[in-house]
């Protein structure tokens, strides 16, 4: 059996934008790619979309794109309500269309159109192959741990080829400087899987871990944020051929034509600004040039000015310019002017504490409702997602 493990398509990413048709046009291609490769099954890790409400506008694009795929379902693969579905699909949410469950999901939506089974901690059994595909959508970091291992607790099937399917962060594979955040370690996925297929994050990957189990990260389709890992490897999908050996199984292939994006990251040691400048010059000219299909570049500036140099100086906006018909340049410049160093630092701490307020006003009612003594079974999260949007009839009922 050949199945496809395809993710984080994130439609509608900056749909009113320049780039707004990326996240179609590579899952266009990607179809295509697919049409033509023998598949049986598409599994989709999550992140569909980029918003948990899509507009009609997005909605209608996914739809007529997701018409046109000619996969057929060879397998009868049925639907939660046992209609079988026009396209061979399986599918969880991912963080990015999180909602609670008292509001209509995205891939509801695209399970009520026949494209997708909206799989829900739940066991898809596929018995004449012998595959056994556990899926667990999202859900919000904090939880995620506890969740895993306490409530949805997955137990492979003996003699069947065990798949778990994950959209959760990985502590070991953050990046340092990352905001994101996570409470899965790798020693905390759960043992006798043959593989564990996680979405989330945009990279692709394939190690084996020490306990045996392959570990698939199929990556995004498409880039929505230059990040240095993601730019060093091409967009693309996975193939797990089920009748090859285990060290065989999984062939990456990438999505043809995709934006290319590049990293760009300058350390200024104690440089002038003239050559600041030239460094930014003699990198961009290295690079791949296509007009037709403007690369996404992103700049990040490090170190310290000379003395007597300053910031205000290094023109940003000409470089932009120069290189317009080639590149979409994002710039970070953190080169600091010694004296500034001590306020940007402060700065930038009132900045993360500002942009945790909400966080913060999620985790004082959680402590309140802990401090209370509720039974343990009383889904206090659901309330304050009710009491959030508004909806406090609910709300009252669920008291
Ligand atoms: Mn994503």
């Amino acid at each position: 059996m050949r199945i496809a493990i395809i993710s984080d398509w994130h439609l509608g990413w900056g749909f009113d934008g320049e780039l707004g048709r990326d996240s179609f046009d590579n899952l266009k291609t990607a179809f295509l790619q697919l049409e033509k490769q023998n598949i049986d099954l598409v599994l989709v890790p999550g992140d569909l979309f980029d918003m948990p409400c899509p507009s009609q506008d997005i909605l209608l694009k996914a739809i007529t794109l997701l018409n046109e795929v000619g996969l057929e379902n060879k397998l009868g693969l049925m639907d939660n309500s046992g209609k079988t579905l026009k396209l061979p699909m399986l599918g969880i949410t991912g963080n990015h269309e999180y909602r609670g469950k008292d509001y209509a999901s995205t891939l509801e939506v695209l399970e009520a159109t026949g494209f997708v089974k909206n799989l829900k901690n739940s066991c898809e059994r596929l018995e004449k192959e012998k595959i056994a595909i556990f899926a667990m959508p999202a859900i919000p970091e904090k939880f995620a741990l506890s969740y895993l291992k306490e409530k949805f607790n997955p137990r492979p099937l003996p003699n069947y080829l065990n798949i778990l399917v994950l959209h959760q962060s990985l502590k070991e594979y953050l990046p340092f400087e990352d905001e994101m955040v996570a409470s899965i370690s790798l020693s905390d996925l759960p043992q006798g899987f043959d593989i564990i297929i996680n979405g989330h994050l945009h990279w692709s990957s394939v190690v084996t871990l020490p306990s045996g189990v392959v570990l698939v990260l199929p990556g995004s389709t498409v880039t929505t944020q230059v990040k240095k890992r993601e730019t060093e490897i091409e967009k693309g999908y996975f193939i797990l051929d089920t009748s090859l050996p285990k060290d065989k199984m999984l062939e990456f292939n990438k999505i043809e034509g995709a934006r290319k994006a590049y990293y760009i990251s300058i350390t200024s040691k104690k440089d002038d600004i003239k050559k600041i400048q030239e460094n930014i010059e003699k990198e961009l000219s290295c690079l791949e040039k296509d007009k037709e299909r403007k690369a996404l570049v992103r700049i990040r500036l490090q170190g310290e000015l000379a003395e007597g140099e300053f910031t205000k100086n290094l023109n940003l906006n000409k470089i932009k310019e120069e290189y317009l018909q080639y590149f979409y340049i994002s710039i970070k410049n953190e080169i600091a002017e010694k004296n500034l160093k001590d306020s940007i630092e402060q700065l930038r701490k009132l900045q993360a504490e500002a942009k945790s307020a909400k966080e913060l006003g999620k985790e004082i009612f959680l402590e309140q409702m802990r401090q209370i003594r509720v039974s343990q079974d009383f889904d206090y999260l659901r309330l304050y997602e009710l009491l959030e949007n508004g909806d406090v009839k609910k709300a009252k009922e669920l008291l």
